[in-house]
């Protein structure tokens, strides 16, 4: 590990409190200068560190500076083996993650970007993933169960997530179905579940779930701007948020077949009860969502009477009907 590596641990460890020169130069064995220029160096990484004569230096716990010993530290007990990695910037760590497992990796693991220049949204959309202000990651887990439960993670995921969200700030998120996290009006959260199927078996081998969250970003290209919002809840890093959803995904995951998260997620639902607009074979339908069943599936009451239930695509609620 390198020096600045190691002093950044350390002051992490020790967040919020003043930790002098002379002990890191002791600690790690250096000089008192090469502690100076290793905390410069830390700072221009975007770090906050305030330096007091006779004190020393103090990590600031609000430096949002994605961190892997950070978020390491900050996992559970059952989410202590996910392999984590961080990269300043990613075409998009869905594809990072489909990489990694075509090259034969195995293991769970959680892929995290600063920034992805080619963030994907689903049916060919794209995600909007801006450097240092939003959290960008994808899970690979390994789960052998067949299509239509992998499919049943996407639904986990958004559940990890609102949970997350309210283990750590008085923010009460929504989600829309199939899997958006809202805020308010504001869609703050989008999740892309990919697998990769073992065609013998029929099983899902791995599934990456994307899942793109804005936690600072303040300005969206104009033909989102009225539709996307952050989290922003004043303090809250995106450490603390990444491993509080790794930690939630891990706790579902462990037990996904007895579908407990669907119980929180039809309390977080923001349709249930609403009139919603939706597409069936090109033409539009209208109907009220009546419930979220077992499997994730949207049960609607179509103006017919008759009852359905979606298994995907995409609904609109229409806000003038359901106040
Ligand atoms: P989606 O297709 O439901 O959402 C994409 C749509 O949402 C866009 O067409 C646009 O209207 C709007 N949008 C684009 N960017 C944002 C944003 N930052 N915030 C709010 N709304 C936005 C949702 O797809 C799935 C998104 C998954 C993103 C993660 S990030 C990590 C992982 N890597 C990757 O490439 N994708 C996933």
């Amino acid at each position: 590990m390198s020096l600045k590596n190691k002093i950044l641990q350390h002051l992490e460890l020790n967040a919020d409190s003043y930790i002098s020169g002379q002990e890191l130069a002791e600690k790690f064995g250096v000089s008192r200068n090469a502690v100076w220029k290793t905390i410069n160096q830390i700072k221009n990484d975007g770090y906050i560190i305030e330096s007091v004569r006779n004190k020393g230096y103090c990590l600031s716990a609000q430096s949002d500076v994605l961190s892997i010993n950070k978020i390491q530290s900050l996992l559970s007990e059952n989410a202590q083996n996910i392999k984590l990695f961080v990269y300043e910037s990613l075409d998009s760590t869905n594809n990072e993650a489909k990489r990694m497992i075509s090259n034969g990796f195995k293991d769970t693991a959680l892929i995290i970007a600063n920034e992805q220049t080619g963030g994907r949204g689903r049916l060919g959309r794209s995600f909007y993933s801006p450097k240092n202000t939003g959290i960008y990651m994808s899970f690979i887990i390994h789960p052998q169960l067949n299509i239509a439960d992998a499919v049943s993670v996407t639904t986990a995921a958004s559940v990890a997530v609102v949970k997350a969200i309210e283990n750590l700030t008085d923010i009460k998120p929504l989600i829309k179905w199939v899997n958006d996290v809202y805020i308010g009006e504001k869609k703050a959260c989008g999740i892309l579940t990919e697998a990769v199927t073992d065609f013998e078996t029929g099983c899902a081998q791995s599934v990456i779930i994307g899942i793109g969250i804005n936690t600072t970003t303040e300005s969206f290209p104009t033909e989102i701007a009225d539709r996307a919002g952050s989290v922003n809840f004043g303090g809250l890093t995106r450490n603390e948020l990444i491993a509080a959803v790794a930690n939630e995904m891990t706790e579902i995951c462990a037990n996904l077949s007895d579908k407990s998260y669907i119980k929180d997620y039809r309390r977080h639902s923001l349709i249930i009860g609403k009139e919603i607009d939706f597409y069936i074979n090109n033409e539009k339908q209208t109907a009220s969502a009546v419930d979220i069943d077992d499997d994730g599936g949207l049960v609607v009451r179509l103006q017919s009477g008759e009852i359905k239930t979606l298994h995907s695509g995409e609904v609109t609620v229409r806000l003038a009907e359901s106040n």
